[in-house]
């Protein structure tokens, strides 16, 4: 179960931030600032104490806060974002960080080294690094080390397509797995349940379990279905501005 997320307000220049769709046009700030709002009520509702840190306007992904941090039960991992202009988002994070977690219980990856918490999934004790083109071996080297420091373990899975491991994978608990695209067929996830996202959706692949509820992106109905049929309650959230920026509902926060 979690106990807290950290989020951070969408800057201004949130409207700068990085895309690989830009046909989707960009995101309207006030659209995105409701969004939020939306988001942060949604994650209150499963029962979390939310904190919520100020824009930044330096950063126009900063709002991404998932890349900069992993936090686990015994650890916390400050990232070194692949993307240039990311680059220091993750120091803006430490000061939060040390509320929750004593100084000797926070690790920082390290230059050669690059790794975004988007690429790395939690499934109990054991984290699934993505290698992409934000997190070098390197970077997943390091964080392996640093898990196993306190006590969990990492395993690396290159990926083909998807900008972050998250972006096709979500996973719910109960040994159960949000697939989408190149993770449907993916041996490395055979041992789990696998929750199929229809292609038209995949987007939606991008959900996040909070304490047996599960975030949503609105208007993505076939997914909505599929989760609910696998016995979870399902909280929608409009997530459009941020799909603009290649962003959905795990980047928007750090849970634990
Ligand atoms: C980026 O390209 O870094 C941002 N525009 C989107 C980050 C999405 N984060 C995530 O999937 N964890």
């Amino acid at each position: 179960m979690f106990k807290n997320v950290i989020v951070r307000r969408p800057s201004k220049s949130m409207v700068e931030g990085i895309t690989s769709a830009p046909e989707l046009g960009k995101p309207n700030y006030e659209l995105a600032l409701k969004q939020h709002d939306n988001y942060i009520e949604a994650l209150k509702s499963c029962g979390v104490e939310v904190i919520v840190l100020n824009a930044d306007e330096r950063y126009p992904d900063s709002c991404f806060v998932e890349d900069v941090a992993v936090l686990t039960k015994t650890c916390a991992i400050v990232t070194n974002p692949g993307a240039k202009t990311r680059k220091g988002e993750e120091k803006e994070m430490i000061d939060t960080l040390k509320n929750f977690y004593p100084e000797e219980k926070i690790e920082y990856i390290k230059s050669p080294g690059t790794i975004e918490g988007g690429d790395v999934m939690m499934v109990g004790d054991h984290f699934y690094i993505g290698l992409s083109e934000r997190t070098n071996e390197e970077g997943a080297k390091q964080f392996i080390k640093a898990l196993e420091k306190h006590g969990c373990t990492g395993s690396v899975v290159p990926l083909k397509e998807v900008l972050h491991l998250k972006t096709g994978l979500a996973y719910l608990e109960n040994n159960n797995l949000l697939v989408a695209g190149e993770f449907v067929d993916h041996p490395t996830f055979d041992q789990f349940n696998k929750i199929l996202i229809h292609e038209n959706e995949s987007y939606s692949a991008n959900c996040i379990w909070v304490n047996n509820k599960v975030l949503v992106p609105e208007g993505y109905e076939k997914t909505k279905e599929v989760i609910e049929g696998a016995g979870y309650e399902v909280v929608l959230v409009d997530t459009s501005e941020y799909r603009k920026l290649d962003g959905g509902l795990s980047c928007l926060s750090l849970r634990f």
